[in-house]
């Protein structure tokens, strides 16, 4: 009998199919004031998925206007903290009971392969929104010593109306990193997902509107950055800004943040994070994890281990064993169950990949996988593997934000880490060996925000992340977070 029945179908999810899309503003879903919208695609082959509204000036002044008097005096500002952390958790429940939805719409927006979106970005989601209301009630002040007949506190009260800005490549995870802390602190939110991929935030936003968050708390407006996010993080009337993007528009969102109100800063930026292999480590399950801490999202991550180090006396058989799995990764249609790989999100970030694709071979690093696209239609890029690179190429320090690896050479420990160390950046590392005390010596060693040991990429949302130097500014997640959305009021009385 098996040899006649038909081969099975490729396991596939469906397209969903998406309606026009308008703006959140004070509890009502409107069209923007110019009238302008602007398409969102998708990345497979470029075509339209649907229209949406395209925010700018005047509408983040509506949403600041509605998020101030929410802040002030709407059922939020009554609200117990308890109920806060409630509506926190039904928006939790919400978010699994759309899973499915919600993992579509994310695949189809940014490209990302679906069995990665059910197994990483929906429950990271979901747990960061439950994780933060938990915080909700929580959140306390010292009682102080006092030199003197006094009685000291503080409290830890929410900064206000915040503004958020948030990039493309893990739209939702991003939106709960940016919501749930600021939401449990009793802020009130303004939005603005990256023009790419804003169909979850609006998505998400409904949600939040359905378990019953008062109209105005959450906000979201579409549109571009220097239109809608510049208007944003210079506006004298929003008390923080909260930006997840490229370091260069950071600086941008920084200065208009010095140059109106001096509003409060939290930067979450680029990365160029060292992957240490030493020889005494499981070989393998480096291998495996240099791999997956580099393609995982299409490369489209900040923390991406995208400088590779490996000690000289494992180098070729890593090498070896690292470039036959890149040869072998399944590049395609992100709605297959079978696909580990789908397009690079914009035809610009396309570009972009393959501008520093051709810069390595430029600079003589020997190409050992891939270096083309796939297809002739949407923006596929083959697994690219270079050997031999060394620090000075331009691959080695700019963020490439593509499935390109750049594999190193190093002897020793002290060597590794002087050079681990010699990037602008400090996001993140990982080390691999079975020598607990080189893992620690690395550890306090590479100035970076997060360090994996014999793991990469594990994220938690009680577990902060950050940049040092120019990788950002303040930590998300954890309880460290609610120092980004809280003021601190120190109350002093007579005894
Ligand atoms: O980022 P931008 P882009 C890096 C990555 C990528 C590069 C470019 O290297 O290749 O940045 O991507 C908004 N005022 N990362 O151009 O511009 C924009 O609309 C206010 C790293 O997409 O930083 C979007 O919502 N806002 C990264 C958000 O900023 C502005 C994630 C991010 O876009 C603005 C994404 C302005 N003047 C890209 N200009 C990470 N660290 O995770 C743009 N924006």
């Amino acid at each position: 009998a098996t040899a006649t029945a038909p081969a099975p179908a490729k396991p596939r999810h469906a397209k969903p199919k998406v309606p026009d899309q308008k703006m959140l503003i004070g509890g009502k879903w409107v069209a923007s004031a110019s009238g302008k919208t602007f398409d969102t695609t998708d990345p497979t082959d470029g075509s339209v998925i649907c229209r949406v509204a395209e925010g700018d000036k005047a509408d983040i002044d509506l949403a600041v206007r509605a998020a101030r008097a929410a802040f002030e005096d709407g059922p939020w500002a009554r609200m117990t903290s308890a109920d806060r952390g409630r509506l926190l958790n039904k928006l939790a429940d919400a978010v699994e009971d759309h899973r499915d939805e919600l993992a579509a719409l994310e695949s189809l927006d940014n490209g990302k392969p679906i069995a990665d979106s059910l197994a990483a970005d929906l429950p990271l989601t979901s747990a960061c929104y439950r994780y933060y209301a938990g915080w909700a009630d929580k959140i306390t002040g010292q009682t102080l010593p006092m030199a003197g007949p006094y009685f000291g506190y503080t409290r830890h009260e929410p900064i206000g109306v915040v503004g958020q800005i948030i990039p493309w490549n893990f739209p939702l995870l991003m939106q709960a990193w940016k919501w749930g802390p600021a939401l449990a602190c009793g802020n009130t939110v303004v939005l603005k997902p990256a023009e790419q991929t804003p169909l979850t935030a609006l998505r998400v936003a409904q949600l939040a509107q359905d378990v019953g968050f008062p109209d105005g708390v959450i906000n979201v407006v579409p549109g571009y950055g220097p239109t809608a996010g510049a208007a944003l993080s210079g506006h004298m009337d929003v008390d923080k800004i909260a930006f997840t993007g490229e370091t260069g528009t950071g600086k941008i969102v920084m200065t208009a943040a010095a140059q109106s109100n001096l509003k409060r800063v939290s930067l979450e930026l680029g990365g160029k994070s060292p992957n240490i292999v030493f020889a005494d480590c499981d070989l393998d399950a480096a291998v495996e994890g240099a791999y997956f801490g580099l393609f995982f999202n299409q490369g489209q991550c900040c923390c991406a281990g995208s400088r590779l180090f490996v000690q000289e006396s494992v180098y070729d058989a890593f090498v070896q064993k690292v470039v036959a799995k890149a040869k072998g990764r399944t590049v395609g249609d992100p709605f297959s169950t079978e696909t580990e790989q789908g397009p690079q999100v914009s035809q610009e970030q396309f570009d972009r990949v393959m501008h520093y694709i051709a810069a390595g071979q430029r600079d003589g690093a020997p190409l050992l996988a891939g270096g083309g696209r796939v297809g002739d239609t949407g923006y596929f890029i083959q697994p690219t593997v270079f050997g031999d690179v060394t620090d000075e190429m331009t691959i080695a320090r700019e963020e490439i934000f593509g499935p390109v690896m750049s594999i190193l050479k190093f002897k020793d420990t002290d060597e590794v880490i002087a050079r681990g160390n010699r990037t602008v950046y400090g996001l993140a590392a990982a080390v691999w060996t079975k020598d607990v005390q080189k893992a620690l010596r690395l550890a306090n060693g590479l100035r970076v925000g997060t360090v994996w040991v014999n793991c990469y990429d594990v994220f938690d949302a009680g577990a902060p992340f950050g940049g040092f130097k120019m990788s950002g500014i303040g930590r998300e997640l954890g309880q460290y977070a609610l120092q980004l959305y809280t003021e601190v009021k120190t109350v002093t009385m007579a005894l």
